[in-house]
């Protein structure tokens, strides 16, 4: 969404701003697409809102290469690459967070873009010989997690689909939520005449079923498909209108037939259109990752969310081998997994968080062949809201956290709890042993000009970015 009088700024910032660098006359022009995406609640936008606001302020990023070396010149908004995607709505989420009385961006849903022009001196003496003077374009693509996890319907038949959804849904904590759709599901006959009324019936309970997945506590976060959660711009569109159903393939004009028609409609007309549009356009992908906040959940939720972080690892084979690039293309070289909001923790368990991610990609990648993509794990907070402090208790030294959580009004030391090093998350008898609280954004952030404050943000750009600033 445009807001005129800011994009009037920064249009006519960007004219100058291409002008200078014309006039120079030496100008090398290279693009990346970085791609953001996540489940709901996961980051995504306070990551790109502290990522953009520390490029334009060539702020705090000392694990930065092109800026620790004094090579940074500039960055700048730029005009929208494409004209159909809505824009990342940076200025209005900075002014949440950075506001009299800081608050959190609103959700945000569907997708969005945003261009930026970093300017720059490269790294080797040869290269600036020919060019004192490269701008990389970023363009960054913020999209729903839950239309990633589509991606591997794309080799997946209806059968084969309702088959495995069923499985699922019958096992707890899901099986209770699914009751009335498996009812309904398991008293219909997909070998009847198709009728549209039955049809919209099933979709309406399989749909239902979705959002109590999300709603429930500790949230579920394996949803197919994602756009009966995330419909982005198909909100009550025709297309959603089926879901799995129980046995073989049925006759022509069945039920069967139907849901499977509308299945392979929705694979062709919106997951294959997002793969080709959007996702096969990226150069590197960013996966946010609440682990903490499956920690909440207990032993469902966690495994729920491997589960899902092994499906949206599919996508990212590479080579002859993988499907995807045989299929349509995908160049993705760098993925990074980022555990957020480790400030949550204290920084002497960041490292166990990771640990932790890093058994999950380990293992989700154990199942996948991966050529040529790099990948990487961190642990960061896109905005630090707490100071890492050690208290005395009963004559221990704890390490807290200190910050303001939400609800209250002023900073308190809290003890988080900790994440234990080896695969012992949750000793029996404790089934929710964490309980790692939300903080508020911090009073004053990047007052000093110099950016939000963050955790590691740089070093997630160092590796997403580093090799295009060299
Ligand atoms: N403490 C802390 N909380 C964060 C951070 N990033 C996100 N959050 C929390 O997570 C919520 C969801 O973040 P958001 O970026 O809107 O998620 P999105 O739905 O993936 O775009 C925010 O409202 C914050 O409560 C962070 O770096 N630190
Ligand atoms: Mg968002």
């Amino acid at each position: 969404m445009r807001i005129p009088d800011l994009t009037d700024l920064t249009d006519a910032g960007s004219r100058l701003f291409d002008q200078l660098g014309d006039a120079a006359g030496r100008m090398l022009e290279g693009e990346v697409r970085l791609g953001v995406t996540g489940l709901r609640r996961s980051g995504k936008t306070v990551f790109v809102t502290a990522l953009v606001d520390n490029l334009l302020k060539a702020g705090r990023l000392p694990f930065l290469d092109v800026t620790a070396s004094g090579r940074f010149q500039a960055a700048r908004l730029k005009p929208q690459p494409d004209a159909d995607v809505p824009r990342f709505d940076y200025e209005t989420h900075l002014a949440a967070l950075t506001g009299a009385a800081p608050d959190w961006p609103q959700p945000t849903r569907g997708i969005s873009q945003l261009r930026l022009a970093i300017r720059f001196r490269p790294d080797s003496a040869l290269r600036r010989t020919v060019h004192p003077v490269s701008t990389l374009n970023l363009v960054i693509v913020d999209y729903p997690g839950e239309w990633l996890l589509d991606l591997p319907l794309l080799h997946l038949g209806f059968a084969e689909w309702s088959r495995m959804t069923l499985e699922m849904a019958r096992h707890p904590p899901r099986a209770a939520l699914a009751a009335e759709w498996l009812a309904w599901a398991m008293d219909v006959d997909p070998a009847a005449p198709a009728e549209e009324e039955e049809a919209r019936r099933g979709a309406a309970l399989y749909t239902a079923y979705l959002h109590a997945c999300r709603r429930i506590e500790p949230g579920l976060s394996l949803i197919q498909p994602g756009r009966f959660v995330e419909p982005g711009d198909m909100k009550n569109a025709p297309l959603l209108t089926f879901c799995p159903l129980p046995g073989e393939r049925r006759g022509r004009h069945s039920l069967w037939a139907l849901m499977e028609e509308r299945y392979d409609a929705y694979k062709t007309s919106v997951v294959r259109r997002f793969f080709t549009e959007h996702f096969a356009r990226l150069d590197r992908q960013v996966v946010m990752i609440d682990v903490l906040g499956a920690l909440n959940a207990g032993p469902v939720g966690l495994s729920d969310m491997k589960r899902a972080l092994e499906t949206s690892l599919e996508p990212f084979r590479h080579g002859r081998a993988g499907w995807f690039d045989w299929l349509l293309g995908s160049k993705i070289d760098r993925v990074l997994f980022c555990a957020t909001k480790a400030d949550h923790i204290a920084a002497s368990q960041h490292g166990n968080l990771k640990a932790l991610l890093d058994g999950f990609v380990a293992e989700a990648r154990s199942h996948i062949r991966f050529e040529g993509a790099a990948v990487e794990t961190m642990a960061i907070a896109s905005l630090k809201c707490t100071d890492s402090v050690v208290a005395e208790h009963d004559g221990r030294q704890l390490r807290c956290v200190r910050g303001v959580p939400v609800g209250r009004d002023r900073p308190t030391v809290l003890f988080p709890g900790e994440i234990p090093a080896g695969h012992k998350l949750f000793p029996p008898g404790h089934e929710r042993p964490y309980n790692f609280l939300s903080f508020k954004p911090p009073a004053g952030a990047g007052a000093d000009g110099r950016g939000l404050p963050h955790v590691r943000l740089d070093q997630a750009l160092q590796f997403l970015l580093g090799d295009h600033l060299a």
